[in-house]
């Protein structure tokens, strides 16, 4: 078990428990906060509180503490995970992957910077040139990517607004030789409005407030959030993040990863382009849609490299084909404000894409000859959007949650479905534990036909006008009576609510109700094809390559695209099995409060998180189970040598018997259990001795045949 430092610090590890009840649990979780311990392991899972201050337990000659240490050496950290899953992987040749998970704030993206830290500090001892260089694009990319894919929410100053998994590929000798991100989803709807209280994504913020003043000009910026309709609900609601030392350090890091100076400058000239295009005023004039302020219009033409006429034109107009001839089609002043916005969003999405795929292209191995590494192996992290409920909870929260669920569901799968069925498998006496198993909220929405997704997308392929009601109005037909659904119609005070109608999810974590109000745009996702035609012939060659699919005239535009749902789910169940087929280790984070207090430990709050996260059940399936098992063959191989039984070869009637008398001989007889084809070891304590052993016998053996080999001279 995890090294104690002494009970007035709590237990280490909740296995050590004297009982394994809630409110044992949550004492030992509040003392071990308040003492400034924020790290517990369950096993080999780690539980970390977020603590809403700087803690002095990151620095170098902390990790010196960890590196090649047993995971229960030293007290619990992110460290000793770190460590474990690098071992894993460097021992056993295993993929193994690190899964941080909990609610929006409850420190996730802190957790996998630091065991990003921590992975780079313990590698490449030898300091090659290489090595170093792919550490540092690894570290730097966080700060790109939380510069354009993060928030301030109401939850969480800088939130995550995307999912990121990253590999880091490993050579023979176990330093980081590249990488490879993966993005999810990116909350782009953000661009256009943020509820009360919240801002755009951080990359506006910086360059309005933190630009020089040349770059401002060339950009026809003010310095002034307030002048634009996309910055602008934040105006005057303080903050203490420094946008415009932040600018510094994402330029500087930009220039570290590759990025060219004209490509930077393309960067700015886009978000400037989204500012001035968010300040685009349509009106009607009679029945003809004008824009007000030509101008602007020309400002982000100028800025996008397309001529203002073209720009013009796509906003006010569409392209449709009707039969073999091609029209213009006016826009109402509705369509031609969703065209604006619609373009807006998808340019900075295409934009975040793009900054990923360019970091990609400087980290991922995969592109490079694989010849010259050789066989490599991977640790993943995976840092998503947290679960989240607000105030008012739209498409993007209910793919967020969903999100959520599907790891949940991973965990339970993993760490408390497989565990036991492995010991019944293997006929090891066990007595079942019960825990909530989500996979029924996880149907609710994927599953197919039936499931939320389905239902979405069926009024969305519909041919004639669906409205979200209508949606709403088949939710409750086909789910009115699922043990995780309700609707909720709300009853109109006026004329303009008489649609807003929202549904209720039972999740995992918590109930929250969607406004189902934009699920339909928001799943069907359009984008004129004329602004995607407009960016394609762009003057400009980086942003020209961001839009490959313009080159195509309407008429060869005949495939219906997934919605963003169905491509979300895609996503979501591919994580899943990648995830799956790597050795996991997880980090469950718990929010201790909701003023991002470093003193307060919300004890309902914190009983919540620990109740829905499964971590009473974790303990217990851990506690009656056992830390390691290996088949017999497998087991002997690494340990034979230890006994004169066994070494060099066995002459028992099966390796299974051979492996009870080497446990016996050591005495760890009574702290084995042994199944159909697995030995099964309770305590991790017994295997590091076993290591020690083997250590030991190997160091002798070594020595007896370079004596052997001098003797021979
Ligand atoms: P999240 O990733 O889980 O939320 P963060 O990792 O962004 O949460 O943490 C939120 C804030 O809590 C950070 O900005 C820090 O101020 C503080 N914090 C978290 N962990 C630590 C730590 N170990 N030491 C000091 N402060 C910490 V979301 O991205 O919203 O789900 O979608
Ligand atoms: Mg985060």
């Amino acid at each position: 078990m995890a090294e104690q430092e002494g009970l007035q610090y709590g237990k280490a590890d909740f296995v050590l428990m004297d009982s394994v009840t809630l409110p044992e649990f949550m004492a030992n979780l509040k003392l071990r906060f308040e003492k400034g311990r924020i790290y517990t392991f369950i096993g080999e899972v780690v539980v970390s509180v977020n603590p809403y201050k700087n803690l002095p337990i990151y620095g170098k000659d902390v990790i010196e503490q960890y590196k090649g240490r047993e995971l229960y050496e030293r007290p619990p950290h992110l460290f000793s995970i770190a460590d474990a899953a690098y071992k894993a992987m460097k021992r056993r040749c295993k993929d193994t992957c690190i899964v941080i998970s909990g609610e929006s704030g409850a420190g996730k993206t802190e957790a996998s910077k630091y065991i990003m830290q921590y992975i780079a500090a313990i590698t490449n001892p030898s300091q090659r040139a290489e090595v170093e260089r792919v550490k540092n694009m690894l570290l730097k990319s966080n700060c790109v990517l939380e510069t354009f894919g993060n928030a301030k929410t109401n939850r969480n100053d800088n939130s995550s607004r995307f999912g990121k998994y990253m590999d880091i590929n490993f050579d023979f000798k176990g330093d980081p030789i590249g990488g490879h991100i993966n993005n999810y989803l990116l909350e782009k709807s953000r661009v256009i409005i943020q509820q009360l209280g919240e801002r755009n994504f951080h990359s506006f913020y910086q360059l309005i407030l933190g630009a020089p003043e040349q770059t401002l000009r060339s950009l026809h910026l003010q310095k002034d959030i307030s002048s634009y309709t996309y910055t602008r609900s934040l105006a005057g609601v303080k903050s203490n993040i420094n946008d415009a030392a932040e600018f510094k350090e994402v330029a500087e890091a930009m220039k570290v990863i590759g990025f060219k100076p004209e490509e930077i400058q393309t960067v700015y000239k886009i978000l400037a382009a989204i500012l001035h295009l968010g300040n685009v005023k349509i009106t009607m004039d009679g029945d003809t849609p004008i824009i007000e302020n030509g101008k602007v219009v020309s400002v982000v033409a100028d800025l996008l490299g397309s001529k203002a006429d073209q720009l013009e034109k796509a906003l006010l107009f569409r392209t449709v084909a009707t039969g073999r001839d091609v029209i213009d089609k006016q826009h109402t002043e509705q369509e031609a404000c969703y065209g604006r916005d619609a373009f807006a969003k998808a340019i900075y999405e295409r934009l975040f894409c793009w900054i990923v795929s360019r970091i990609n292209d400087v980290i991922d191995v995969r592109k490079q000859d694989a010849a010259l590494h050789g066989k490599n192996t991977v640790i993943g992290v995976l840092d998503i959007y947290g679960f989240e409920i607000f105030d008012n909870n739209s498409f993007e929260q209910f793919c967020i949650n969903y999100c959520n669920e599907k790891l949940q569901q991973l965990f339970i799968q993993l760490v408390l479905t497989q565990e036991q069925e492995e010991y019944k498998r293997e006929g090891i006496p066990w007595k079942h534990i019960d825990y909530f198993n989500n996979q029924i909220i996880v149907d609710l929405v994927e599953q197919q036909h039936r499931g939320i997704i389905s239902l979405l997308d069926d009024a969305c392929m519909n041919v004639g006008k669906v409205t979200d009601a209508m949606f709403l109005d088949a939710l409750n037909r086909q789910l009115g009576k699922h043990a995780h659904y309700t609707s909720r119609k709300v009853t109109p005070t006026d004329k303009a609510l008489e649609y807003e109608r929202d549904f209720r999810i039972r999740h995992y974590a918590g109930d929250v109700v969607y406004s189902v109000m934009g699920f339909i745009d928001k799943n069907k996702d359009t984008l004129f094809q004329d602004f995607k035609r407009l960016m394609y012939n762009s003057s400009n060659p980086v942003l020209k390559n961001m839009w490959p699919e313009g080159k195509l005239s309407i008429m060869e535009v005949t495939k219906r695209p997934l919605t963003a749902a169905t491509l979300f789910k895609n996503s979501m169940i591919a994580l899943v099995d990648n995830l799956a087929s790597k050795e996991p280790y997880y980090v469950r984070c718990v929010k201790p409060n909701d003023k991002k207090s470093p003193s307060l430990f919300d004890e309902e709050r914190c009983r919540h998180q620990v109740e829905y996260l499964g971590l009473l059940e974790n303990v217990r399936v851990r506690r009656a189970g056992f830390a390691y098992r290996q088949v017999y063959e497998r087991f002997l191989h690494r340990y034979k040598m230890i006994s004169q039984t066994t070494w060099p070869n066995h002459d028992m009637s099966s390796d299974k018997a051979a492996v009870q008398k080497l446990l016996e001989e050591c005495g760890f007889h009574n702290d084995a259990a042994y199944g159909k084809t697995k030995v099964f070891i309770r305590t991790p304590r017994t295997l590091f001795s076993l290591e020690e052993k083997r250590s030991e016998m190997l160091i002798r053996i070594i020595l007896f045949l370079q004596k052997m080999w001098r003797g021979t001279l």
